[in-house]
């Protein structure tokens, strides 16, 4: 935001004839210092043979059903534990605690993404152990949380087939940013109006690189091919 004037910055030149640099050189500034951190995170985890992943989603797409149901079944196999970011409650370190998992809960306020130094202090809360999984669900959101690094080995981004198979052109910083996109919700798909194979393919327009599997937290399907990927990550 305009520090002078309280414009979002993108606005045309105003009466006052500042510029906006300064906004601008702030925004380096944040990223720059989340890198640096994030650099520290990610010294953290291969220093201790830890794997941190990455969810990020629209909020509801399903991250944290992925996690429940995703801790019941290899949670015997992986050591899993969970870094959960909202705006506010703990209700989401609830669920993944009942699930016999170790949860700590981050609230960012106003804030609309986790950062490098949120997850440093929710890691040292947490007190993963060596040669362990920790999943980090960031806050519901397809935009910001693409730019800020938090020293995890991949990006997940979690697209549910009820938001629209044109997500990946609108939001394409998100898309190109993750390593393996789910597909999830697909139990949906006899009801819902989403064409899969577009969906897909626009991911992957935006990013060649990205692994993309169709899953269902709710019934299971594709699940296996998920903890697949899961295995070829792990320490
Ligand atoms: N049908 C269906 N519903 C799902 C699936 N995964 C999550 N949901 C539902 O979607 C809603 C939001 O899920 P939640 O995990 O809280 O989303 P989050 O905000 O991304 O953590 C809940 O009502 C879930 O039961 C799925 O695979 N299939
Ligand atoms: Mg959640
Ligand atoms: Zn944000």
């Amino acid at each position: 935001m305009c520090a002078t004037c309280g414009c979002s910055g993108t606005t045309a030149p105003h009466e006052h004839g500042h510029g906006h640099t300064r906004v601008i050189t702030l925004e380096l500034d944040v990223l720059a210092k989340n890198d640096q951190l994030a650099a520290s995170n990610r010294r953290f985890f291969a220093e201790h043979g830890i794997v941190a992943l990455n969810l990020m989603s629209s909020p509801g797409a399903g991250k944290t059903t992925l996690l429940e149901r995703t801790i019941r079944d290899v949670g015997g196999e992986l050591a899993v534990s969970v870094v959960e970011g909202d705006q506010a409650s703990g209700l989401d370190a609830e669920r993944i605690r009942a699930t016999g998992c170790a949860a700590v809960q981050i609230n960012t306020g106003s804030g609309c993404h986790l950062d490098a130094d949120m997850v440093a202090r929710g890691i040292r809360e947490l007190g993963p152990p060596d040669g362990s999984v920790v999943m980090i669900e960031n806050v519901g959101n397809l935009v910001c949380p693409a730019l800020f690094d938090l020293g995890e080995r991949a990006k997940v981004v979690i697209m549910s087939v009820t938001e629209g198979a044109d997500k990946p052109l609108k939001y394409p910083q998100m898309f190109r940013a993750a390593d393996l996109m789910l597909l999830t919700k697909v139990d949906l798909l006899p009801h819902v109006d989403f064409d899969a194979g577009r969906c897909t393919a626009l991911a992957t327009h935006v990013n060649p690189g990205l692994d993309v599997l169709p899953v269902s937290a709710t019934r299971g399907q594709g699940l296996a091919a998920w903890y697949a990927w899961l295995r070829t990550r792990r320490p």
